[in-house]
């Protein structure tokens, strides 16, 4: 179950990292919201709003060498794992200097310079796609490890267990993070499943599994710094169940009436992005002035990633058909 033992004492670099990349993936969302609401976003959009501590806390615990695998609601891991603002900016306008050159979209950015293997649509699919960035990662010889995020809808999927049965006799560096936000759209997961503690579906197979507050970027930051180490010690894979809850509806157009307000606001007083925050001033001794900087710094890093998009070319049909072409 949940682990609550503080191993270190975090250093302040380490904290103001949490709270950099959880404060830079709340404002991508917001003010990416305010850009659909522009129309100058087309296609999905699916807010990571409140989920923004597993993303944080877990890709601060990789090194370079190491991969991860998305979902479609994917912008939260990319920033995480490092990608330019500016970049996946364009891509939602649909510009030739987004990361998909915007054909993807929303939905569809990959930054393979940084080991992201992008997000994709298909519900599930970031497990078996992860295994296979595992399994490519032992035949090289090489120690990396790739953790996949995955959903709580996912769970019930065919290729969660496949995948993760293949990833536990191959004994391969894979880290499965279920992000139990409770809901697939507008169905609850206990109308999905009846074993709603999603980390025994791993431990059903022989895979070390845990269940923690995704919510605390900190405790996700330890667990997978943790289950790094094991995986590189030939111990892997293991399953992170982090449970949340979205601050919004599905997507940017579901008002989300479903979701129960007195939950709603229990999980915003555990607001991942503000113990982000209050980790970095308690823990981390950091000055009111250190902490407003980097919030500006973020705000302006957008606004001026929005003044190139604006700019930037639009993609063209006859781009896109040599696009492919190149590949
Ligand atoms: C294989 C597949 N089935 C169905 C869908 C339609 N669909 C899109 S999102 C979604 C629910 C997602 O819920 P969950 O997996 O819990 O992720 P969350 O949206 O909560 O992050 C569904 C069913 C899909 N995209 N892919
Ligand atoms: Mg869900």
């Amino acid at each position: 179950m949940a682990k609550t033992a503080r191993p270190n004492t975090p250093s302040k670099e380490l904290l103001e990292k949490l709270f950099t990349t959880a404060f830079r993936i709340r404002n991508f969302e917001s003010e990416g919201i305010k850009l659909y609401r522009q129309g100058l976003v087309r296609g999905y959009f699916h807010p990571y709003l409140g989920q923004e501590g597993i993303a944080t806390g877990a890709c601060a615990a990789l090194e370079d060498r190491d991969y991860i695998a998305s979902t479609h609601r994917g912008h939260g891991h990319c920033i995480a794992q490092g990608a330019e603002v500016g970049g996946m900016v364009a891509e939602l306008l649909q510009k030739e200097t987004g990361y998909c050159k915007g054909y993807g979209g929303s939905m569809h950015i990959a930054d393979i310079s940084r080991n992201n293997l992008g997000a994709n649509g298909i519900v599930g699919a970031s497990t078996p796609l992860g295994v296979g960035a595992a399994m490519a990662s032992q035949v090289r010889g090489s120690d990396a490890v790739t953790v996949a995020f995955s959903t709580d809808g996912a769970s019930n999927n065919g290729t969660f267990l496949e995948s993760l049965n293949l990833a536990a006799i191959w004994n391969l560096n894979f880290i499965l993070i279920v992000e139990n936000n409770q809901y697939a759209v507008s169905t609850k997961l206990e109308e999905a499943t009846r074993e709603t503690e999603l980390y025994k579906r791993g431990e059903a197979i022989g895979v070390e599994s845990h269940r923690i507050d995704g919510n605390d970027p900190l405790l996700v930051y330890e667990t997978v710094a943790d289950a790094v180490k094991k995986c590189r010690a030939g111990l892997g894979p293991i399953l992170i169940e982090a449970v949340t809850f979205r601050h919004s509806g599905h997507h940017v157009n579901d008002p989300g009436k479903y979701m129960p307000e007195e939950k709603l606001a229990y999980y915003k007083e555990r607001d991942p992005v503000d113990r982000a925050r209050d980790n970095f001033i308690s823990m981390g001794k950091a000055a009111a002035s250190e902490v407003e900087a980097i919030e500006a710094d973020i705000k302006a890093e957008f606004e001026a990633a929005v003044d190139a998009a604006k700019v930037a070319g639009e993609v063209t049909v006859e781009d896109f058909q040599e696009f492919v072409a190149d590949y």
